[in-house]
């Protein structure tokens, strides 16, 4: 037998393989093919017990020599293909960066939220605390302790969402209000707004929702007076309408107020004229306030004989729709994409 003459027969034949393979799992097969335990060169070891006994050790070196050989050819084929797998990949996942970006369409800050966040701006530069409250209320801090009583006429001026006898979705922000006062045991001043969403039943139509948002604002102090709630008003309209603009206070009633006020501002169409916008009266009116009841302090555990309060209400979708000249409240609400992304953070 020529031991060396079939190795090298085998040899032929295993690099023959190996050129066509170009999978890591074909590899395997020739793997078993040529070295493994049923490969010929394996089986030519059964010979052995047939040599005499001095040719025996070469025999086996020759052998195993010869599968060192053949396993050293298939490890270089097996990494050959696996960076060639890996140049593919690499090629395949290859990423453009000249290519132009996708449109991912980013969002918006939703226009009652700016109008929020402009608000807000405004009263923390003047050194207010914004404050939240639930939005489930009770009956005592949504309206008794507003000056509300159960028999009240004014109740009807504001048909609730009841959920029990005395638990409601809130017709206002003020009950905020009466917990900040009352947390603040009658003896610190307040100065806070409370913005936030509000529910009153009512037939929803281009003016009127049955929810919507508020910011109420409440001022007590031991110096409190009328003129500092003008100030305070004049500036919210100037921020909100333009640098030039005046405002009026016409009596009006809230239980929760006394003296009451519709706070009109003129017109940033026609600066008080009178124009269409206006309805020809040069005002329009953007919202309640007046200096808080002697009641509403008392029941809040402030001594009226020494503390006085200004509040004030803004109806956000109200000055939004003044503001942006939007003709309809529900367009907030139905979440149109096309109305929303006018309103890129109130830059229509
Ligand atoms: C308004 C108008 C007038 C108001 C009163 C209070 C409180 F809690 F201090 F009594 N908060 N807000 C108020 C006053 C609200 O909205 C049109």
């Amino acid at each position: 037998m020529d031991l060396k003459k079939i190795i090298s027969e085998h040899e032929t034949k295993l690099k023959d393989a190996l050129k066509s393979v170009d999978k890591i799992e074909a590899l395997q097969d020739v793997k078993a093919q040529f070295v493994g335990k049923k490969a010929e060169l394996s089986k030519l070891m059964r010979h052995m017990k047939d040599l005499p006994n001095e040719e025996k050790p070469a025999f086996g070196q020759t052998i195993n020599e010869a599968k060192q050989y053949f396993s050293s050819l298939i490890e270089t084929r097996k990494t050959e293909i696996l960076e060639e797998r890996l140049r593919q990949k690499l090629a395949q996942e290859r990423i453009d960066v000249t290519l132009p970006a996708p449109d991912f369409s980013p969002g918006s800050p939703h226009l009652l939220r700016t109008v929020i966040e402009t608000v807000e701006d405004l009263f923390i530069g003047m050194g207010y605390l914004v404050k939240e409250g639930p939005e489930v209320e009770s009956d005592e801090l949504n309206f008794e302790k507003l000056n509300l009583p159960k028999d009240h006429p004014a109740r009807d001026m504001q048909d609730s969402f009841y959920i029990t006898d005395d638990t409601l979705l809130r017709t206002h922000t003020s009950p905020v209000q009466v917990r900040t006062m009352l947390a603040y045991g009658g003896k610190e001043p307040v100065k806070i707004i409370c913005p936030g969403k509000v529910y009153r039943r009512d037939d929803d139509d281009a003016t009127h929702s049955h929810q919507f948002m508020q910011i109420e604002g409440l001022v007590v102090d031991t110096d409190t007076s009328l003129a500092d709630l003008k100030g305070t008003l004049l500036a919210v309209a100037q921020k909100m309408f333009g640098k030039d603009r005046r405002i009026v206070l016409r009596p009006s009633y809230f239980p929760f107020t006394e003296p009451s006020f519709e706070v009109d501002v003129t017109c940033s169409n026609c600066d008080g004229a009178g124009c269409n916008m206006c309805k020809q009266t040069g005002y329009i009116e953007i919202l309640g306030a007046g200096m808080v009841h002697n009641n509403v302090l008392e029941a809040a555990g402030y001594d009226s004989t020494k503390y006085q309060g200004f509040a004030f209400g803004i109806g956000v979708e109200r000055i939004a729709m003044l503001k942006y000249g939007i003709d309809d409240i529900r367009h907030f609400y139905v979440n149109d994409l096309r109305f929303n992304k006018q309103f890129k953070g109130g830059q229509s």
